[in-house]
């Protein structure tokens, strides 16, 4: 795009609202008289394709910002809305707002910042390739201003999320009674590692049948996207705010009292456990995170949740969530390339097509395939846990997750991956890597009783694989990792074992990774 090619006129100012946006209060749209005001919206190619999205992702945005889009004209706002087949649609967002400016002759465009780098990146350049006013404001829909996270943690060695999480309930008052953390503790954590037992029978969580607008997207989707990862068949997914208020409700009431209880527990076939599931929703826009803690506190001030449920949750919401976002754009661009123990694995072909005997991996790969989620304690636990042991690439398993998850924006899904997942930010974000043998699978979850892997054996073709290669996890890292004060037991243990105990771990681990077959296809990357 020239400067000379887009001419700025004395039209309306143009907002571009992208599809994490789907907000009323965004601050470019708030202080927008809707008479002097045009609202660009544009289903893009180039968007879909950075990674390429797992298909029922894709058709969640589209179909959610096909109805935002009919909010806004029904609160007076005029949108100009592109679809991905409308003659001319460019594909970028740049080459469509420079087109919408010339259509409208916008005299400026105000956009709110974008939640990736490589779209800040993008906006940033447009006040030189298109010519024109570009206001970008910061976004408020965090509970963190960016300034002020970059402040807290200039003044320290450490980033712990707990310090910070402490800052987020003082500042929300959430959870707060003065300056005391409600019920006396500030985190319940310790209450939040139930295993499966005979009390944990989920209820599933709200499903959204598809109306004729979202019908229209799925069919695209399916047309023009056939051969991205995933299935479109199970599509049930909030897509207006209305919905998910209603789907989180439904959690509140069914959901929250045990959601503390089993937070980390895994059961095959019960897809979301406790889990609220609004994660996608809550990600694109169509939730304000503090009102979302507020109903969570009630439910605990009227008695009807318990204090270690409603914490676990509003731990996440303010703490994790807000944390991850400012560790993000503290440390990119240098945390995409980020590779501190330095490995290189290609992704296994089974994390696309979940054919492998690892029961947990299956079903964690299945669920992934058919609904583009799943809950935390698989992703981190299973997929992540696997990725670290087996050492596969970080920026492999970074796209994976990137592509398979309809929460996943990289402010969200990078530091979640690359730092807590796979430590190879050197453990600014985590103390310790998250590394755990099969036992640690089988206490939290019934997978390993359907599997055809003995989570009782340590080596040997029918052992568990998570069992040798949590060893040669160690053993391989040992330079790096032994001084950690967190990995003293483990390391003293294997220090302790006989040598040929010690060799029968490594060998196991490595007759197990000679067997992975890289992913043939680029299937996250064009
Ligand atoms: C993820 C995504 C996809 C698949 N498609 C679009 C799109 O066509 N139009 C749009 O506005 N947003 C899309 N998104 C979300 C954007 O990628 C997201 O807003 C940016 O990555 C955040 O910086
Ligand atoms: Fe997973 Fe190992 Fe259990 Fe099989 S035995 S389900 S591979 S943890």
């Amino acid at each position: 795009m020239t400067k000379a090619s887009v001419k700025p006129g004395s039209g309306p100012v143009l907002v571009p609202v992208l599809g994490d946006q789907l907000s009323h209060d965004l601050p470019s749209l708030a202080d927008r008289a809707p008479g002097d005001t045009v609202v660009l919206m544009m289903e893009v190619w180039d968007e879909t394709q950075y990674v390429r999205h797992h298909k029922a992702k894709i058709a969640m945005i589209f179909a959610a910002m096909r109805h935002f889009a009919a909010e806004l004209e029904a609160r007076g706002f005029t949108v100009d809305y592109v679809k991905l087949d409308d003659p001319g649609n460019t594909g970028s967002f740049t080459g469509e707002v420079a087109r919408a400016v010339q259509r409208h002759g916008a005299r400026g465009v105000q956009v709110t910042e974008a939640g990736e780098w490589r779209v800040r990146t993008m906006i940033e350049d447009w006040r030189e390739t298109l010519g024109i006013r570009v206001r970008v404001l910061p976004d408020t829909r965090f509970v963190c201003p960016l300034p002020d996270f970059y402040a807290w943690a200039a003044g320290r060695k450490q980033w712990r999320m707990e310090y910070f999480y402490r800052e987020m309930r003082r500042r929300t008052g959430l959870l707060m009674d003065g300056d005391q953390p409600a019920g006396g503790k500030w985190n319940y954590d310790a209450e939040n590692r139930g295993g499966p037992d005979a009390e944990c029978r989920p209820p599933s969580p709200a499903h959204f049948r598809p109306d004729a607008v979202t019908r229209d997207v799925i069919d695209l989707v399916a047309a023009r996207f056939a051969d991205h990862f995933g299935s479109l068949d199970a599509f049930h997914w909030p897509v207006t705010a209305t919905q998910a208020n209603k789907a989180f409700d439904r959690f509140l009431e069914e959901r929250l009292p045990l959601f503390g209880r089993y937070q980390d527990a895994m059961m095959a076939g019960a897809d979301t456990m406790y889990h609220a599931v609004i994660s996608p929703a809550l990600n694109m826009g169509l939730l304000d995170p503090v009102d979302l803690c507020r109903r969570a506190e009630t439910e605990w001030r009227e008695g009807r949740a318990p204090i270690e449920a409603v914490e676990g949750f509003i731990r996440q919401v303010i703490g994790w969530r807000e944390y991850v976002r400012g560790i993000y754009w503290l440390t990119m661009p240098d945390l995409a390339s980020a590779n501190r123990l330095e490995v290189d694995r290609p992704l296994p072909e089974f994390w696309w097509t979940g054919e492998t005997d690892m029961a947990c991996v299956a079903d964690c790969v299945r669920v992934t395939r058919d609904t583009a989620y799943a809950h935390h304690i698989q992703r981190l636990m299973v997929m992540g846990n696997f990725a670290l042991l087996a050492g596969l690439s970080p920026q492999d398993v970074s796209d994976w997750f990137l592509v398979v998850y309809a929460d996943a924006y990289e402010w969200v899904e990078m530091p979640n991956v690359i730092g807590m997942a796979l430590f190879a930010d050197g453990g600014k974000l985590g103390s310790k890597p998250y590394a755990a043998s099969g036992a640690y699978i089988n206490r939290m979850s019934d997978y390993c009783g359907g599997c055809r892997y003995d989570v009782k054996k340590k080596t040997g073709p029918d052992a568990c694989p998570f069992n040798a290669l949590y060893w040669h996890f160690l053993s391989r890292n040992e330079k790096r990792l032994s001084g950690n004060p967190r990995l003293a037991n483990p390391y003293a243990t294997w220090r302790r074992m006989a040598e040929e105990k010690q060799q029968a771990y490594i060998d196991s681990a490595d007759a197990f990774l000679a067997t992975l077959e890289p992913a043939g296809k680029g299937w996250a990357r064009g």
